[in-house]
């Protein structure tokens, strides 16, 4: 398969940046500068027309991005400098055409202890996905099973190519979800289905994970990429503020019960008339031009 990189250039018919703040010559090459994190697990990209849109590949295809803790840290250290970048107004996590991701690292964990797990927090770094302030989709091809299914519900939106399968096949070795997948599954697609996933570890497909609105579009596999960075582009276009706040309000639905939920959205609704977006944002519509909001 073609480099993300690769992909993205090709799309956009120039050359895309990497998280080194500094812009290269327009060679149609990535450059990486001394001051650019070095991954060795993923790989990060800048993409977009407006150079909005922070990209994170999962890379260990020999293991089908099996999630060992080191491209743990890599990614949540990714995603924290993505969201406290302010020109980045959106960040997608793919994988390959193969796998997004085939779960935890099974020969990493294999060995370890209860105690062990205890002592060292296992798990904790996964934390930074669900944590962040700004847009996370997963555009998923391939299998997205275990910790990948996991890592996919955590972010906010889920995009898949049609030949994508999801699954949480922990039960065939052992052991169950660690990740949020008995806990975020049931509220994606209801209590028998999620059920029936985690109790026989059977994969389901991309049709039918949408169908279960665990996903919510299927795209051909080709298209998959170049369509998730038209969804972040357009969510891009919005005050990030604003939709920083809209995250923030749709996520506390997972968290309260709806009454309190309720509430918490309407102090929120209430807060954006403290914003000069909103002011813009209704100024504009009134004087029929395009907003120009200042994230403020
Ligand atoms: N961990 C480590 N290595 C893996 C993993 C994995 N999860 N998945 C695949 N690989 C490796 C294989 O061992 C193989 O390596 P090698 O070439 O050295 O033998 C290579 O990737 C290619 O895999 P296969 O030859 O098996 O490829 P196939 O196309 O035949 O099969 C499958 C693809 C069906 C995806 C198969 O690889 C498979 O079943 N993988 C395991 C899926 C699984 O059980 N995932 C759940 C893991 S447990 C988990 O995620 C718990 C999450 C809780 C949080 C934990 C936080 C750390």
């Amino acid at each position: 398969m073609a480099s993300v990189a690769a992909v993205t250039r090709a799309l956009l018919g120039k050359s895309v940046l990497n998280t080194g703040r500094v812009a290269t010559a327009n060679t149609g090459f990535i450059k990486f500068y001394s001051t650019a994190p070095q991954y060795e697990n993923i790989k990060v990209d800048v993409v977009g027309s407006k150079k909005n849109v922070g990209l994170i590949q999962l890379n260990r295809p020999k293991a089908l991005n099996a999630l060992c803790g080191a491209l743990f840290k890599e990614l949540g250290k990714a995603v924290e400098e993505f969201d406290t970048d302010e020109k980045i107004a959106a960040i997608i996590i793919t994988g390959n055409e193969k796998a997004f991701a085939a779960g935890a690292d099974i020969k990493e964990m294999q060995g370890n202890t209860y105690s062990g797990n205890t002592r060292q927090g296992f798990l904790k770094d996964w934390e930074a996905v669900s944590n962040c302030g700004k847009p996370v989709i997963a555009a998923v091809n391939g299998f997205a099973l275990g910790g990948g299914c996991e890592l996919a519900m955590m972010c906010d939106i889920i995009y898949a190519g049609e030949k994508a399968k999801f699954g949480q096949p922990e039960i065939n070795i052992g052991t169950i979800p660690g990740a949020g997948g008995t806990q975020r599954l049931p509220r994606y697609v209801g209590k028998s289905k999620a059920m029936e996933i985690v109790l026989t570890g059977t994969f389901i497909d991309a049709i039918e994970a949408e169908r279960m609105g665990l996903v919510s579009r299927v795209f051909p596999v080709e298209k998959l990429l170049e369509e998730t960075i038209k969804l972040a582009e357009r969510i891009g276009t919005h005050s990030p503020l604003i939709v920083k706040m809209a995250k923030q309000s749709v996520n506390q639905a997972y968290e309260t019960t709806l009454k309190s939920g309720l509430q918490f959205e309407k102090s929120i609704f209430y807060g954006t008339f403290a914003t000069e977006d909103q002011k813009e944002g209704m100024t504009a519509f009134i004087e029929k031009r395009a907003p120009n909001f200042k994230n403020n």
